[in-house]
């Protein structure tokens, strides 16, 4: 199963008066104070097992847990670094600039897989994919029909170790965490044991899998119908993640009550396809000038180029944004809309956060699945393994932290945050995992980082702080290598690997010394 139905302010944080930064004149301020009692979400049995481990606990409180750190999780479903933190100066996304500025950013953060599932699961199990069933989007749930052999989950790790562990909305590959058909088959968790409670609110959209591609309405998406992208009149309750966001607050404003460290994911499906939400949103950038495209045109030997299939099976009613350049800058536009309503959830998290005096004690950590091209290389989407496709953000917010706001460097990956949050919250790390805790770089973001190793169906890469190396699964010697040389600006355009052959032996046999890690 591959891609299709996958595809996604400076200043201070409030407490020092500045709350106002999380209610940007353009956003919605009613959804700050949501109708709880009005709240009809779907919720699946796995609900009636918190309700009774939440009288449990009442009866039965944990003083030992109640130093360890509450972790607020948000995953934003297809956001590459277009942040004006990240550099993306014509972006409105003032809510996760400031979690940048209290944070710390990871400006080289690169994703496993440049598709849903494989990226999460690799962020979820800690562990490089090493077959196939691990590296598309079904990962989860395939491996979980073993839960044996499936690798212990980072929410599992969290609550053995004490944690109440809740989902909300698209965390895992399906959102709501079910599998099967509709996504919606309670006998199919994706990860068994992992959450207290894991659900989607899919209300006017019936079933999870619709609202994964709705639209305003309650309408889903009909393949080679729906319009990639859409802006109707209406408050954040008009699209999906209105939704998410309004069932993340109840749950946490829950979880301040009950005394235990939570594990609170809660994933934003903005701006996956197809770019639809609010018209507010879009009327933010009713006069900004976009930037050429970089490297626009079509790679013209190997590479993992694509046709763009996940985007082509939305209607653009005949145009392409391939040859039209003015239909290319107003997705390049509704996909900078969907950023700035994906910031105005996190702006609700972060404010619910503040207001129920948790920050203190709450690491946060914002996470992009992977990348996405708005057009680069002559693709729409992601499902390459260019920089565009494994680039993607990842801010980390501890309590105490040393330096917040300064910015690394540091090549880092996503199998690196699962170690990282035990570590930070003193859960063991259970054996095996591929990645490397970044604690250091949260102390010193001068630290020094490693390389990262994505991969996509047979083909692997590494990328050091030069270069990028692409290992296609074919057979041969040179031609079966793309070497890209980050020096200068060429964007990965010039393929080096002819020439440098010592320099593919080398970083070929690193992406094998990195992979054997997931085996042990
Ligand atoms: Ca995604």
């Amino acid at each position: 199963m591959l891609g299709p139905h996958c595809g996604n302010g400076n200043g201070n944080f409030p407490g020092n008066g500045q709350r106002d930064i999380f209610h940007p004149p353009l956003y919605s301020k009613k959804l700050f104070k949501p109708p709880y009692s009005n709240l009809a979400a779907r919720t699946h049995p796995i609900t009636l097992v918190f309700v009774k481990r939440l009288l449990l606990s009442l009866l039965f409180a944990a003083p030992a847990f109640a130093d360890k750190p509450n972790i607020l999780f948000i995953c934003v479903d297809d956001l590459r670094p277009e942040l004006k933190s990240f550099g993306a100066e014509y972006i409105h996304s003032p809510s996760m600039d400031s979690l940048v500025e209290s944070g710390r950013a990871f400006k080289r953060h690169y994703v496993q897989a440049p598709t849903c599932g494989a990226s999460r699961y690799a962020l979820l199990t800690g562990k490089y994919a090493t077959n196939g069933a691990q590296r598309n989007n079904g990962a989860l749930e395939s491996t979980a029909k073993d839960a044996e052999k499936q690798p212990f989950s980072m929410p599992r790790q969290f609550r053995e170790n004490g944690y109440r562990t809740i989902s909300i909305g698209k965390v895992s590959h399906y959102p709501g965490g079910l599998g099967g058909k509709d996504w919606n088959d309670p006998t199919k968790p994706e990860m068994p044991g992992a959450w207290d409670l894991s659900m989607m609110p899919a209300d006017p959209w019936k079933t999870p899998e619709k609202a994964m591609h709705g639209y305003a309405g309650g309408d889903p998406r009909k393949r080679g119908v729906s319009p990639p992208n859409e802006h109707k009149e209406g408050d954040d309750m008009t699209y999906t993640d209105g939704w998410i966001t309004r069932e993340a607050l109840k749950q946490m404003d829950g979880l301040a009550e009950t005394g235990k460290p939570f594990f609170l994911a809660v994933g934003i499906m903005k701006p996956h396809l197809p770019f639809a939400c609010p018209k507010s949103y879009l009327d933010i950038y009713k006069d900004v000038k976009l930037a050429p495209i970089p490297h626009p045109q079509k790679p013209e030997g190997l590479s993992t180029w694509h046709v763009s299939g996940e985007f082509l099976q939305y209607a653009g009613g005949g145009r392409d944004p391939r040859e039209d350049p003015a239909y290319a800058d107003e997705l390049r536009l509704s996909y900078a809309a969907c950023v700035s309503y994906a910031d105005n959830q996190v702006a609700q998290l972060l404010a619910n956060l503040e207001k129920l005096g948790l920050r203190e004690n709450t690491i946060v950590v914002l996470w992009g699945d992977h990348g996405w091209h708005l057009g680069e290389h002559d693709v729409w989407g992601k499902h390459t393994l260019f920089e565009e496709a494994l680039l993607s953000p990842l801010v980390i917010r501890a309590p105490g932290m040393k330096k917040p706001g300064e910015k690394t460097d540091a090549i880092v990956e996503t199998v690196d945050i699962y170690p990282t949050l035990c570590e930070l919250s003193g859960v063991p790390k259970p054996d095996g995992l591929s990645g490397k805790s970044l604690t250091s770089h949260l102390k010193d973001p001068s630290t020094e980082g490693t390389t990262a190793v994505s991969y996509w169906q047979g083909n692997e890469t590494i990328r050091t702080p030069q270069y990028r190396l692409i290992r296609h699964n074919t057979k041969g010697d040179g031609t079966a290598y793309e070497l890209y040389d980050h020096t200068g600006t060429d964007g990965e355009n010039t393929n080096l690997a002819a020439g440098k052959p010592d320099i593919v032996k080398e970083l070929s046999a690193l992406i094998d010394a990195k992979m054997a890690q997931a085996e042990r």
